[in-house]
Parts: structure tokens; C-alpha cells; sequence
């Protein structure tokens, strides 16, 4: 109760009547000194939080000095707040914490500060901001082949082409036409990384992966406003049908095709039909339909990381819960929440999932789950396939989210409910493996696919969730971080938020 009440309170942006903090009393913890960043906080905002910190013992440092421990900043990207970090021209900026709002709200929570955790670093970009905007017919302009050499932001230049582009990617998925599939889907992948949009169809004859039915799709679009082609698809019923059905969870293409050949258009028809066998999965999926086709938010992705950190801690209080997937490439919403949860030490994650599953059951919001045994074995490494699952533990989850536990969310009813069901997905890999998981779950799909085509293509090595190995020396490659894989690969470091391929 009162968690959501003083998390409201922090959300809350304005707060005219604060025109200067509380001075420094009283000092509680000495080996802290926090220091608030105003450029996008704002000033009375920072006022506020200073004095909310200061009131809990917190020492709040106007000034960055050399004294600060901990950089907390709210809403600044790494790619803006780092350079400006830098020309403050503070000594040992290197030893100090630069981080996210979320340390902060959770200590003023807890009443304490907490430990640093990964999720709350704002990570120095390896390579500074975002590409200039370069014109297309510049020298300048080249564009690799491969994802992960590029550098894919949210910011997409050029969305008409690639919704477009991805439409018919789509349609071909449906019939599992995977060649055609895959070939709009890199050429949409190449568009999102262009730091310009592309203005005419001559800008296009240098860039890589796109096929003619691509430039003629493109072609339409910058003579007619749209490809007829696409439209085509998009008014066809078969299209629009299969894209209803595989939007519930546990329908693929295949199931979704079957229900259209037997004459079914509408959801309400399949739940009505009682020829039809659902698995377990589709059951969940249809009961919790409403709630989760709608899109997860980061502020419930953040609530279900506490439930999640807060159970499995109790199992082992060393636990590290990451969050991968969209939210770690920075998108604000996404169709479910990834977390990599591990442990440190040989063998200790065993057992961890079955764990947070029970205690989710006895807390009474677990809604469905789905758990995977681990089958990891490095006998048995590496492999090709790279659609084919990893064999870490893992589950699939669907659980029950209250209001009250979502930063900036009234506990108010909605529907009669107070909570919305969201789909939650929690691998826990060995310890040592760690780096790999996190690079393969982070995403995005396309950006992992080069990734390993480059790997196997460019470097003779075999890359998936596990591990990286160098057939050429017929050696496994040892990672610590993600950092450590993209050097055995010979490739610059791309940040998540640039592999939003
Ligand atoms: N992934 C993987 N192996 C696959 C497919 C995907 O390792 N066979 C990775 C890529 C992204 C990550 O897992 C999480 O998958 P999703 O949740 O489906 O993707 P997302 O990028 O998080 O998308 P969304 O934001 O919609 O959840
Ligand atoms: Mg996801």
C-alpha cells in the first residue's frame, strides 16, 4: 500500500510549490552520495526527489563533485547523457555508478540504498551517438549486409517502407514460405537502419539485401503512396484471419490455417466449435486473450521484475534478474516480459524456476505455466539450428499483475478487475553461460539471425544461446560478457538499443 502510494508520489512530475530542496540533515549513509541529474528531470522535480532522499538520510550532493557516488538520471538516453557526463570533465567519473531513476525509487522504497544491480547501470555506449545524418549518395554511406554490423535505433526513418516490407514477410510466413519470408525481412532490416529516409528510388541501388519485388514494392510507394501489392494483402481474408488466430497465444501458422480451411474466420467460432482440441496453451491464451494481446508496458515489465527479484531471492540471495528481450533494446512496450535469471556458482540455478513457479501458485497469481527442464548439454554443442529453442531451463508464465503494483498506475478498477494478465517468459541459464544467453535473448530476432550467419559465414564459427564455437581451431570461445563474444567475432561492440534490427 505503501509502495504504490510514494511510487505515485515520485511519478508525479510537478511539483510547483518545491521551489528548493530541504537542506542536508541528518546523514544515515555515509558511503553514499548521490548526485541528480536535472537535464530532462527538471528542476523541481529534482527538488522534490532531493528532499525525499535527504528526508530518508540520503546525502544529496547539488553539485557533481568528486565526492558523488552515485549519477542518478531519469529519461536520458546513454547516448546523450554519457557526452555530457564527460564535459563536466569530473576526475574519476570511471569509479562512479551512473544510473537509472529505478535505483533510486527503489532505495527511497526500501529506505536504504540498494546494491547496484546491471539493470540499473546506464552503460557507457561504446561507440557515441547515433550515425549522422548522411545522405545516401555520400562516399560515406555504406551499409553491411549483415544486422550486426549496423546500428538499428527505435528511431526508423523509414516506417511506411518497412510496415510495408514486413506485411509481406508476414503473408509469406503464413504459407511457410520461408525463403521470400526471410528476404523482406532483411530488406526491412536494412531500411531501419538508414539514418536518413530514403527519398527516391535511385537512394536504393546501393543498399544491400533488396531483391527486385522489394524495389518494385518500394517503387509503388514512392509513386502511388502505397504498393498495391500490399494492399492486396491486407484487404485478402485469408491474411486477415491468420493474422487473428496466431495473435492468441499458442497458435503457429499451421494451426491457424487449419481453422481457416475449415470455414473459421472469428475467434468467438473456435471457442464455439467443439471439433476443435485446444492444447493447454491455447486454453490460457483464449481465456487471458483481452489482456494479453494488449501491449505490456516497461513500467508492469518493471513491476513483474520486483515480483520475480523479490521470489526468487528468497530461493538464493545472490540471484541476478535481468531483463531482456524488446524492453532491454529500450522499447516501451512489448507482447511479453523476458528475464534471465542466474545464480552464481556451478549447478546453483537448479531448480530455481520450479521455485518462483510454486511460490507464484501459493501467492495465487500464477494464471498458466509452461516449464522446460533444462537438456543443456556442451557434449552436444553447438548447434546449427538457430529457430530451434535453447536448452536452458526456462518457462513461459502468464501472470496476474495488480494496478497497485505498476509505478504511475491507479489501483482503481477496470473492467471490474484490478489487474491485467501479462505473459512472462524466465530462462535461467548456467552461470557460465550467462554472456550468451543474454546476447541471444536480447534480440531482435533478425539482429541474432546475422549474427550467426555472419558468425558461420564470415568468421568459420558457430554461435547460438550457448556458445561460440571456432571451427577453424576447433576450440569453444570463453565469454564473460556480451562485449568478450563481439570481439571473438572481430565485430564492433553494438549496443542493445542498436540491435533493434
Ligand atoms: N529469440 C531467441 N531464439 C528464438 C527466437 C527469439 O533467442 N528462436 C530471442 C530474440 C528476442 C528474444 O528471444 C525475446 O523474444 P520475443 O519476446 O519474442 O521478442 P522481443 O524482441 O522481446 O519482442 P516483444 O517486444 O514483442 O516481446
Ligand atoms: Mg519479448
Amino acid at each position: 500500500m505503501f509502495q504504490t502510494t510514494l511510487s505515485s508520489l515520485l511519478r508525479k512530475r510537478r511539483q510547483p510549490e518545491l521551489t528548493c530542496a530541504q537542506p542536508q540533515k541528518e546523514m544515515k549513509f555515509g558511503e553514499v552520495t548521490v548526485y541528480l541529474v536535472e537535464r530532462r528531470m527538471g528542476k523541481s522535480r529534482r527538488n522534490f526527489l532531493t528532499s525525499l532522499a535527504r528526508s530518508k538520510g540520503f546525502c544529496v550532493d547539488n553539485n557533481l563533485s568528486s565526492n558523488v557516488t552515485h549519477i542518478v538520471a531519469e529519461d536520458n538516453p546513454a547516448h546523450e547523457l554519457w557526452p555530457w557526463l564527460q564535459e563536466q570533465g569530473i576526475e574519476n567519473l570511471s569509479k562512479m555508478n551512473v544510473l537509472d531513476i529505478t535505483w533510486f525509487t527503489q532505495s527511497m522504497r526500501a529506505g536504504r540504498p540498494l546494491p547496484v544491480e546491471t539493470e540499473h547501470w546506464i552503460q557507457k555506449p561504446s561507440v557515441q551517438p547515433e550515425p549522422e545524418a548522411v545522405p545516401p549518395d555520400s562516399p560515406w554511406f555504406t551499409v553491411s549486409q549483415y544486422a550486426c554490423k549496423r546500428r538499428t535505433t527505435l528511431h526508423n526513418h523509414n516506417k511506411i517502407l518497412t510496415d510495408a516490407l514486413e506485411v509481406l514477410a508476414e503473408n509469406y510466413e503464413f504459407i511457410e514460405s520461408i525463403g521470400p519470408c526471410l528476404g523482406f525481412r532483411r530488406a526491412a532490416s536494412v531500411l531501419k537502419s538508414l539514418p536518413v529516409p530514403l527519398r527516391n528510388i535511385s537512394d536504393i541501388e546501393r543498399l544491400p539485401c533488396l531483391g527486385p519485388e522489394t524495389k518494385a514494392v518500394i517503387q509503388d510507394i514512392f509513386e502511388c503512396g502505397s504498393s498495391s501489392k500490399v494492399e492486396e494483402v491486407l484487404t485478402d481474408e485469408r491474411y486477415r484471419t491468420l493474422k487473428i488466430f496466431t495473435s492468441v497465444f499458442g497458435v503457429g501458422p499451421k494451426t491457424a490455417e487449419k481453422w481457416y480451411r475449415k470455414g473459421l474466420r472469428r475467434l468467438e467460432q473456435i471457442t464455439f466449435d467443439t471439433s476443435i482440441h485446444l492444447n493447454r496453451m491455447q486454453v490460457a491464451g483464449f481465456q487471458h486473450y483481452k489482456d494479453i494481446s494488449k501491449p505490456v508496458s516497461k513500467a508492469e515489465a518493471e513491476a513483474v521484475g520486483r515480483i520475480i527479484k523479490e521470489i526468487a531471492s528468497s530461493f538464493n540471495g545472490d540471484v541476478t534478474i535481468t531483463l531482456t528481450g524488446g524492453f532491454r533494446r529500450g522499447k516501451e512496450f512489448g507482447h511479453d516480459v523476458d528475464f534471465l535469471l542466474t545464480v552464481p556458482g556451478h549447478g546453483k540455478e537448479d531448480g530455481l524456476l520450479p521455485a518462483v513457479i510454486d511460490q507464484l501458485r501459493s501467492q495465487g497469481i500464477l494464471l498458466y505455466s509452461d516449464f522446460q527442464e533444462s537438456t543443456f548439454d556442451l557434449s552436444k554443442l553447438p548447434s546449427c539450428r538457430f529457430e530451434a529453442m535453447d536448452h536452458f531451463q526456462k518457462c513461459f508464465l502468464i501472470v496476474k499483475l495488480k494496478n497497485e503494483q505498476v509505478d504511475g498506475q491507479q489501483a482503481e478498477q477496470t473492467c471490474g478487475r484490478d489487474w491485467k494478465a501479462v505473459r512472462v517468459d524466465l530462462v535461467a541459464p548456467p552461470a557460465e553461460r550467462y554472456a550468451f544467453a543474454l546476447l541471444g535473448w536480447s534480440g531482435s530476432t533478425q539482429f541474432e539471425r546475422d549474427l550467426r550467419r555472419f558468425a558461420r559465414l564470415e568468421r568459420n564459427m558457430m554461435l547460438d544461446n550457448h556458445a561460440l564455437f571456432d571451427k577453424t581451431t576447433n576450440t569453444f570461445l570463453q565469454a564473460k560478457t556480451e562485449e568478450d563474444i563481439f570481439t571473438h567475432l572481430g565485430l564492433d561492440y553494438i549496443e542493445p538499443w542498436q540491435r533493434n534490427a
